[in-house]
């Protein structure tokens, strides 16, 4: 018996290490991939404001510790990809998004993102419908909740100001009925920031959560990533702060 059980944590283990949960992030150009990346999983992919600079599928390998649940204290590891953007320019658009088919199939969750500042969708309405062999596997986030109108942010709290949540409240519904007009189905979308770690946690979960039956149980091992780890990284809150919001992402 126990020899059973030993040859199945083998097999786990191996798995586990040829084909760990992959991850893949898309979306248009400038919407925060590579940075919502960074600061999930400290990488160092290369960001900008103004140009692209991610022109090819880049695959890494994060490690991390597991830090809460059945695993905690194992490592583990987890495969992110990172897209380069469409929409920069129309000639390009059709190259990338045969390069999202070659991919894509790696993944067993897509991240399509959008951004809150941006109001029209019509392009990643048109991307979508390309990417239809792909629907199932896609969870949607929206960046960049900081910039959203009248852009007073609560650096104090790290949240959104009472009439940022209300504007972001608006768009994410908005976003939601369009994108969801193109895929035929409910969809999931957090509303999250990047550059604050805001609400990366709800996020992280509802990857999680959209991964496919039959690799979830390779999820499930990392599940514990903390966020309490992205927390610790965001400046000028205090430890009061971070219990509330801990509180209120666990209960989300
Ligand atoms: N204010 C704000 N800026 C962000 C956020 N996420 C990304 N950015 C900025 O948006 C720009 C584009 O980000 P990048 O990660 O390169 O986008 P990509 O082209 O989708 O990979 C960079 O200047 C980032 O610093 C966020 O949550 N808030
Ligand atoms: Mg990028």
């Amino acid at each position: 018996m126990l020899d059973l059980f030993k040859k199945i944590t083998q097999k786990v283990e191996e798995v586990y290490k040829n084909t760990p949960p992959a991850i893949g992030v898309i979306g248009v150009s400038g919407v925060g991939k590579s940075s919502t990346l960074n600061s999930m999983f400290k990488t160092q992919l290369k960001t900008s404001a103004t140009i692209r600079c991610t022109t090819e599928f880049s695959d890494h390998l994060v490690g991390t510790t597991v830090t809460n649940g059945p695993h905690e204290g194992k490592n583990a590891v987890l495969r992110v990809i990172d897209a380069p953007g469409l929409g920069e320019d129309i000639r390009q658009d059709p190259a990338y998004l045969k390069m999202y088919s070659e991919n894509l199939p790696q993944c067993d969750v897509i991240l399509y993102i959008l951004s809150a500042r941006n109001r029209a969708v019509a392009l990643d309405q048109q991307y979508l419908k390309d990417l239809g062999e792909f629907y199932d596997k896609m969870v949607f986030g929206i960046n960049q909740v900081d910039l959203v109108e009248p852009m007073d942010w609560d650096f104090a709290k790290n949240m959104p100001s009472e009439n940022q949540e209300s504007n972001i409240q608006e768009i994410l519904s908005d976003r939601k009925s369009r994108i969801e007009d193109i895929i035929g189905r409910e969809i999931k979308i957090i509303p999250y920031g990047a550059k604050q770690y805001y609400r990366l946690s709800n996020l992280f979960e509802s990857i999680i959560d959209s991964c496919p039956e039959d690799r979830l149980w390779l999820f499930q091992i990392i599940k514990g990533f903390s966020a309490k780890d992205w927390l610790d990284k965001v400046e000028g809150i205090s430890e009061e702060e971070k219990e509330r919001i801990l509180k209120s992402s666990n209960n989300k």
